[in-house]
């Protein structure tokens, strides 16, 4: 298991509406995530489209892009153990009704399309991502995390 694996994590707009990035990065932190990567960025339908791919024949296709193109998102790599494993535990599931309290989804929201939270689902998926949304590649800040305590 790597302490660099890293996944793609990003507030929705209703999360980033709601005021909850502070408490969303919070509990990524706390639990020895550090961020690698972090943006405020307003996504086109395009590059949702991207970002969705896999589900583009779903009936609910075209209202999620249309949710997800509606306000800024924060965009975020978290870098650590386990990262996406344990990421999408503290996602919870994609229905926050059947996420356990304790998950960022069964704290925080109620509906399926409106679930406040975006996490890479397998470090294939999570390095594609990260491509997608961080064309410009990212810093390195190597020598900082060399002693970096957990
Ligand atoms: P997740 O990986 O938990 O985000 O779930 P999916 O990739 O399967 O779905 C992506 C997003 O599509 C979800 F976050 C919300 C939306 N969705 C719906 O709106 N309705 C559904 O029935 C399933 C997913």
């Amino acid at each position: 298991m790597s302490t660099t694996e890293r996944t793609y994590i990003m507030v929705k707009p209703d999360g980033v509406q709601r005021g909850l990035v502070g408490k969303i990065i919070t509990r990524f932190e706390e639990r020895g995530y550090k961020i690698v990567a972090l943006k405020f960025v307003q996504p086109t339908e395009e590059h949702l489209e991207k970002h969705y791919a896999d589900l583009r024949n779903k009936p609910f296709f075209p209202g999620l892009i249309k949710y997800m193109a509606s306000g800024p998102v924060v965009a975020i790599v978290f870098e650590g153990l386990d990262a996406v494993k344990t990421g999408r535990a503290m996602l919870g599931a994609t229905n926050p009704l059947a996420s356990p309290i304790g998950s960022i989804r069964g704290d925080f929201c109620l509906a399926v399309g409106r679930n406040i939270i975006h996490g890479s689902d397998s470090v294939e998926s999570a390095n594609k991502e990260i491509a997608l949304w961080f064309p410009e590649g990212i810093t390195e800040w190597k020598s900082v995390f060399e002693n970096w305590i957990y």
